[in-house]
């Protein structure tokens, strides 16, 4: 299937906005949506739950179904609003689901997949959310059929959820979408690696800022056992980076985030700041994108996060936007007493031969455990 086509056909049931958040089993369809031509218009909200939020609203004003588009790790963040207030025994609006299948049972993924793909219609089940699934073989005609059938349900006020299998759509126009920061995150990586002190502990955010703190962390020290990877829980590597560094006030905890990350569950900042954690450092590597899963931009680039955690509060904040201001963060950092929460605008590269951690996850959590005993 091609995205163009795809997204013509969902405009042609009637739906005006496309909401959602990006990923990677759906980056064509991203990049389709970003190049599409025709009247839908389209959101990357900061989670997925927001897009239903968003969906819920441009039903009530318009009378028309909105259509989101997700990671299966996204039902999560769509629960709420979906079982308590979208769901037929409630309000009853319709949406139509777009939902990328990562951790299909018999299919090799990473272990932040495994459960979450192994339940994924499960839980539309239980959602009472009707759903086909798709992949590279479904036909024109099977395509059409499911979207007749995902009509009917919008036409009475309920949902239904398309699962879309890796491969399934065909790349067509590449989006590419770039910013102006210069700084490599990569890099950018490596060198906070030699700024924070070396007895200090790491909580890092979803995607490849981990697998590339893990390669550099391996590289410069041989290991990466204070490092903890939130490889999934996307949004929350903060929260964990406090709950470490209230137990453990004298040691220097950092989170280091993503901005999509930061923005998904934006609420940590002000709550952090409230408690004011002396011993607290956040970092957030800012390429205004998912780069993880296809560099969509945000929708929030011109966010400035300095100046957010700021107004929340946060003891000390500033943006890095150059090798001179990396070079200054590693004459002062430690200096100021937490929460600080420190801004590097980078690049959008990545490596095309990144790699995963080797260890199991739980390995990984030993490993990370173990610097408290
Ligand atoms: C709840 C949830 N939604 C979507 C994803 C898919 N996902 C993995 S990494 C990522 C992008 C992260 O973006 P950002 O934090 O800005 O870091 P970057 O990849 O740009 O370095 C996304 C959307 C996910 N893992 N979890």
């Amino acid at each position: 299937m091609k995205a163009d086509r795809l997204l013509k056909q969902i405009e042609n049931m009637g739906v005006r906005v496309i909401a959602g958040v990006p990923d990677s089993t759906l980056k064509q369809f991203c990049d389709g949506l970003q190049t599409y031509e025709g009247g839908l218009k389209h959101y990357v909200t900061a989670n997925e739950g927001a897009a239903v939020g968003l969906a819920v609203g441009a039903f009530l004003a318009s009378g028309s179904p909105a259509c989101i588009y997700m990671q299966n790790s996204g039902i999560g963040n769509i629960v709420n609003p979906l079982a308590s207030l979208a769901n037929d025994d409630v309000y009853g609006i319709p949406m139509l689901f777009i939902v990328g299948w990562r951790g299909e049972p018999g299919v090799k993924d990473e272990p932040q997949h495994v459960f979450q793909g192994k339940i994924t219609c499960k839980l539309f089940d239980t959602l009472d959310v009707p759903y086909s699934v798709v992949d590279k073989n479904t036909t024109d005609e099977q395509w059409q059929e499911i979207l007749t059938r995902a009509k009917t349900y919008l036409d009475k006020n309920l949902q239904f959820a398309i699962i879309v299998k890796k491969g399934t759509f065909e790349p067509d126009r590449e989006f590419v979408w770039q910013n102006s920061s210069t700084l490599n995150r990569e890099a950018v990586l490596g060198r906070l690696l030699q700024i924070v002190p070396r007895d200090a502990y790491i909580v890092s955010t979803t995607g490849k800022i981990s697998r590339e703190l893990y390669e550099q962390s391996n590289a410069q020290f041989g290991n990466h056992d204070n490092i903890f990877m939130t490889v999934g829980g996307m949004g929350h590597a903060s929260m964990i980076a406090f709950g470490v560094a209230q137990e453990k006030r004298d040691k220097t905890i950092v989170c280091i985030d993503g901005d999509g990350a930061a923005l998904m569950h934006m609420g940590a900042l002000p709550f952090i700041a409230s408690q004011a954690p002396e011993n607290f450092y956040h970092i957030v590597i800012n390429n205004q994108a998912h780069e993880s899963v296809g560099a969509m931009p945000t929708g929030c680039q011109s966010t400035d996060f300095s100046r957010v955690a700021k107004a929340a509060g946060y003891a000390y904040t500033e943006r890095i936007m150059d090798e001179k201001g990396l070079d200054s963060l590693a004459g002062t950092f430690g200096s100021r007493k937490g929460p600080v929460l420190y801004e590097i605008m980078v690049s959008l590269d990545s490596r095309k031969d990144l790699g995963r951690p080797k260890e199991t996850a739980k390995e990984n959590r030993d490993a990370f455990m173990k610097n408290f005993k």
